[in-house]
């Protein structure tokens, strides 16, 4: 048999962004930071851009935490380059299916293979035998192929949390034929849901130098490597508690009135400017006599230096106004858009607090904000979740009420549904969705990633025959 054992070193982390202070409660960031508490080890990510940049790692020395943090350094340029361009302005609409605002642009990935060489270098400079490298994200597909280069034979995993484009998408990132190198470089390539894993193997089926094995796993070169989804949780009993306990301001909205809520970083991928739409169809066929409803989005200006994040403002503000302006009473707002960061324990009651939630992304990973939700409800009198069909979230939640974004009455019928449904029912649904939430939460998901990394087959040396032979059907 291949060799499977399970690696005991430390655990290197690499993430696009470091907490530098505290460490906030649930979420990713307390998922690896209690793993990495757990295995000891080290978590790298990125320095604030700069002018000097040197080519190791800067250790944030403030023993606070029982593992170390690194950063690496990115030049102004880079940040432009790497960040802004490469990865945000091509890999980031490119995954979320949005290829007109692709913007490729000469130097940018140059940039970017630049910075992912010079990550993996630390890398290779601080690494130990036994180690296990955990890498995240789109910023760093290069990572593992370049430690390979370096000789590194340790066991890198790879989670992308964002989903992974068609065949005929990829098509458009002019360095596609690199693509399958730089996934068979991990031994394990993680996705969010089984239909990232079709994606990522329809372009695998494409290089001639990958076959698939019986059991799904993939040989290039005699590497094997495996792609497998992990869909991603959250701290659902800190979530809870969160909401049971939190205070929140005064919404001053008109007796019994319903609220529904948004809560999204201001991207084009989350659809804001659908919802609006498709809640303004709504407030047109509504029966005028009823309760008034409020929606509040809550969106956070994420990105504000790229193009088309500059632009979505633009038309969310502009939906937004144009519903106010349509039906607005002097005691009614029927849309409250607040672009600010709110703080987790406000969200959570606010979740709480609101009778339905609108989760509606036209392409994304995961969605997390669809789980809070469920999380922060009371069980004996829940919300309803809406949630869209392009969202990683609805392989696992499909108790949801679902809608397709993209049809605005559908989606309006699905409002009125939410609005509507009777206690039975709403309890019915939240117990199948909350199930799901509390079962597989955000340790769950941490230890599916590790075992599964630590147990991949490791690279073949023999002949394929042979391995066929001995694999698992
Ligand atoms: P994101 O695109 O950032 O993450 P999401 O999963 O929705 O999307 O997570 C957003 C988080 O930010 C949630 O925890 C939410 O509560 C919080 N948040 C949003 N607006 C906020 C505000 N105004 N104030 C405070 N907090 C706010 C990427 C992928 C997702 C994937 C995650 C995790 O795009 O698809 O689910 O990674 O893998």
């Amino acid at each position: 048999m291949p060799d499977t054992d399970a690696a005991d070193g430390r655990l290197i982390v690499l993430s696009n962004r470091l907490p530098k202070g505290g460490i906030p409660a649930g979420g990713l960031v307390f998922a690896l930071h209690e793993a990495l508490s757990d295995a000891g080890g080290i978590w790298i990510g990125a320095a604030d851009p700069g002018t000097d940049v040197k080519s190791g790692l800067t250790r944030i020395d403030d023993g606070t935490q029982p593992y170390e943090r690194h950063t690496f350094d990115l030049t102004e340029r880079e940040h432009e380059g790497f960040y802004l361009g490469y990865s945000n302005a091509v890999l980031w609409p490119l995954f979320h299916h949005r290829s007109d605002l692709l913007h490729i642009r000469e130097g940018d990935f140059a940039s970017y293979a630049a910075v992912n060489a010079r990550v993996a270098r630390a890398i290779a400079g601080i690494v130990e035998p036994d180690d296990v490298i955990w890498i995240h994200d789109y910023h760093f597909l290069m990572v593992a192929h370049e430690l390979r280069a370096l000789g590194v034979q340790n066991r890198i995993g790879l989670f992308l949390h964002i989903p992974f484009p068609s065949q005929n998408e990829i098509m458009a990132l002019p360095q596609v034929a690199l693509l399958p190198g730089w996934i068979a470089a991990h031994d394990l390539f993680g996705v969010q849901t089984t239909r990232d894993v079709a994606a990522v193997n329809e372009v695998l089926k494409v290089d001639k130098r990958c076959q698939v094995l019986a059991d799904g796993t993939w040989i290039r070169d005699s590497r094997l490597f495996q792609v497998r989804s992990f869909p991603i949780g959250i701290d659902a009993d800190g979530f809870a508690e969160a909401a049971r306990t939190a205070t929140i301001p005064r919404l001053t909205l008109q007796k019994h009135a319903p609220l529904l809520i948004g809560v999204d970083r201001l991207d084009y991928s989350k659809g804001l400017v659908h919802r609006i739409e498709a809640f303004g169809a709504y407030l047109e066929r509504r029966d005028p006599g009823s309760l008034a409803p409020t929606f509040l989005q809550i969106a956070p200006t994420s990105r504000g230096d790229v193009a088309a994040y500059q632009e979505i403002r633009e038309e969310l503000e502009r939906a937004a106004g144009h519903i106010n302006g349509i039906y607005a009473e002097l005691d009614w707002t029927p849309v409250r858009y607040v672009n600010r960061h709110i703080d987790r324990d406000v969200i959570a009651g606010l979740y709480r607090r609101a009778d339905v939630a609108l989760v509606t992304p036209l392409a994304d990973g995961m969605n997390l904000v669809a789980k809070e939700f469920v999380a922060a409800q009371d069980p004996e009198d829940p919300g309803v979740l809406i949630l869209s069909h392009f969202a990683g979230a609805v392989e696992q939640l499909s108790a949801a009420l679902l809608v397709n974004p993209f049809d605005q009455s559908s989606f309006a019928d699905a409002i009125e549904r939410a609005l509507t449904m009777d206690l039975e029912e709403r309890k019915e649904r939240h117990a199948a969705l909350r199930k799901n939430v509390f079962d597989e939460d955000i340790a769950w998901w941490t230890q599916c990633f590790l075992d599964r990394l630590n147990g991949a087959p490791r690279s073949f040396e023999g002949d394929l025959k042979s391995l066929r032979d001995e694999l698992p059907a």
